[in-house]
């Protein structure tokens, strides 16, 4: 078997696109944090369109946790295939990458942030990577960051933390008398952007007051949204890619045609032309990151939980569930699209049905279990603001606790069965997940929600319709 890599580029059949640039030409302009599925699928195909105009912007990926994507990734010369799964599968070679550092090089990684010609510092590291309290300012008691405090003491300290790197890059970049940067965070998070900001600032702050206001002086952390859904890899993928393009590639990628990405025009330096790549550039993203988060990923937590309950396995096949896909399409439309303030333009009830549509796309095999993962930290964004507002605004609640109690029984479940949890949280939530006002009364998922009546008697009308084996409630 022959491996993708520069050298066996010309072996491709000519129907796999390929880089359209001379990739010795590149310049890297890009530091990314976390270059995962999701980053390769979508800004790696974005900025590999824009390669082909403008060579100065190739990215250099950092992985702080496994060293998997870089040992991938290396005697592939950084490319990777891109699968785009739809009614026609389209395949693509980016070379938008050019190595990947990982935590085993500190000074490497330490250099590619301080680098002059580094523009734009990116992350798609999970909402976990974020190390934020429940009021969504940076956790200081997170150990990640207490223990990046404590190295901080040191001249030339070595981070653990995603915000502990930004604020030693940036350090090393005023220490150099070099510019600021955009940082740019394409995570689900919402007000991404501005979290990242004062995190970052309150990090410095509390080592470096001198970098912290040269950070706010020089530095712009826009806020960013990104759609488009990317199915984890699996070997279906990797054998699929062999049989249609020939070249053995250790780690592809696969996503929907779809992909949607809005940046708040907010950049520190020279703005990057992903026009090309048909990037939206806007003066706030906040309605378009509302929509998305609430409605596309908050009905994928629900499908995730609820379809799991139901013995179901793909985000496809439940929506052939005939009460699942009902009961979500009434969620979306009556319970959350009602808190969501759509952007202009965006016919709202339009959008629900295109994101239904993208839900059922049968090429596409997303595993109901890879979305119900990191509940703890997906939930508050993309459902416990919605019961805010609803509350808030005096509507009913019933149906948006209905996801909540299913994610309380998947957790009862993992704890019963003694399955394997992938959450952060899991060591505090597994012991707790007997009696589930325990779960609720976690300030740092639930803030003070936990101990509203009205929430928790929607809860507890939620468990007790799934538990009879019902979806709708009756109303609490
Ligand atoms: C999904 C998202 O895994 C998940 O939690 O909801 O990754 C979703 O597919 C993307 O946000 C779509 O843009």
């Amino acid at each position: 078997m022959t491996r993708l890599s520069q050298s066996t580029l010309g072996s491709l059949p000519a129907q796999v696109a390929r880089p359209q640039y001379d990739r010795a030409a590149v310049k890297p302009g890009v530091v990314h944090f976390g270059p995962g599925a999701f980053h390769r699928a979508h800004q790696g195909a974005s900025f590999d369109m824009l390669l082909a105009q403008d060579p100065r912007w190739g990215i250099t990926g950092v992985s702080l946790n496994s060293r998997g994507v870089a040992d991938a990734l290396a005697p592939q010369d950084g490319l990777y295939t891109l699968a785009l799964l739809d009614a026609q599968t389209e395949y693509r070679v980016i070379g938008a990458i050019g190595t990947v550092l990982t935590r085993d090089d500190p000074a490497a990684i330490k250099a590619a942030l301080a680098r002059a010609d580094t523009r734009i510092i990116s992350a798609t590291v999970t909402e976990k990577g974020y190390t934020l309290g429940a009021d969504g300012g940076l956790d200081f008691a997170h150990p990640a960051i207490r223990a990046d405090l404590d190295a901080s003491q040191q001249g030339d300290w070595t981070p653990g933390s995603f915000v502990g790197w930004l604020v030693r890059g940036l350090q090393a970049r005023r220490r150099a008398g070099h510019h600021g940067v955009t940082v740019l965070s394409c995570d689900n998070v919402t007000d991404n952007g501005r979290k990242l900001e004062a995190a970052t600032i309150a990090f410095a702050q509390a080592i470096d007051p001198e970098t912290a206001r040269w950070i706010a002086d020089t530095t712009t952390f826009p806020n960013a949204m990104v759609d488009s859904i990317t199915p984890a890899t699996d070997d279906a993928l990797r054998a699929r890619i062999l049989a249609e393009t020939g070249l053995e590639d250790a780690w592809p990628i696969q996503r929907e045609q779809f992909m949607q990405w809005v940046i708040e025009d907010r950049f520190a330096g020279e703005r990057p032309t992903l026009e090309i790549a048909g990037v939206t550039f806007t003066t706030d993203v906040r309605p378009f990151e509302t929509a998305k988060l609430r409605l596309l990923n908050g009905a994928h937590s629900a499908l995730a939980y609820i379809g799991l309950g139901l013995g179901l396995e793909t985000v496809a096949e439940a929506m052939t569930h005939r009460d699942l896909a009902a009961f979500i399409e009434r969620l979306m439309r009556e319970d959350i699209a009602p808190s969501v303030n759509a952007p202009p333009g965006l016919d709202l009830p339009g959008y629900i049905s295109a994101v239904l549509g993208r839900f059922t796309n049968p090429a596409i095999r997303h595993l109901l279990s890879q979305i119900a993962w990191d509940g703890s930290q997906k939930l508050p964004y993309r459902l416990l603001g919605t019961v805010r507002d609803a509350m808030a605004a005096g509507r009913p609640i019933d149906r948006l606790a209905v996801p909540i109690a299913a994610w309380l029984r998947f957790l009862e479940k993992a704890e019963r069965d003694n399955l394997p949890l992938t959450d952060p949280l899991s060591d505090r939530l597994l012991p707790r997940a007997k009696d589930w006002q325990q779960i609720l009364a976690m300030r740092d998922i639930f803030g003070d929600l936990g101990e509203n009546a009205q929430f928790v008697r929607a809860v507890a009308s939620g468990l007790a319709a799934l538990e009879a084996g019902r979806l709708e409630p009756l109303p609490a």
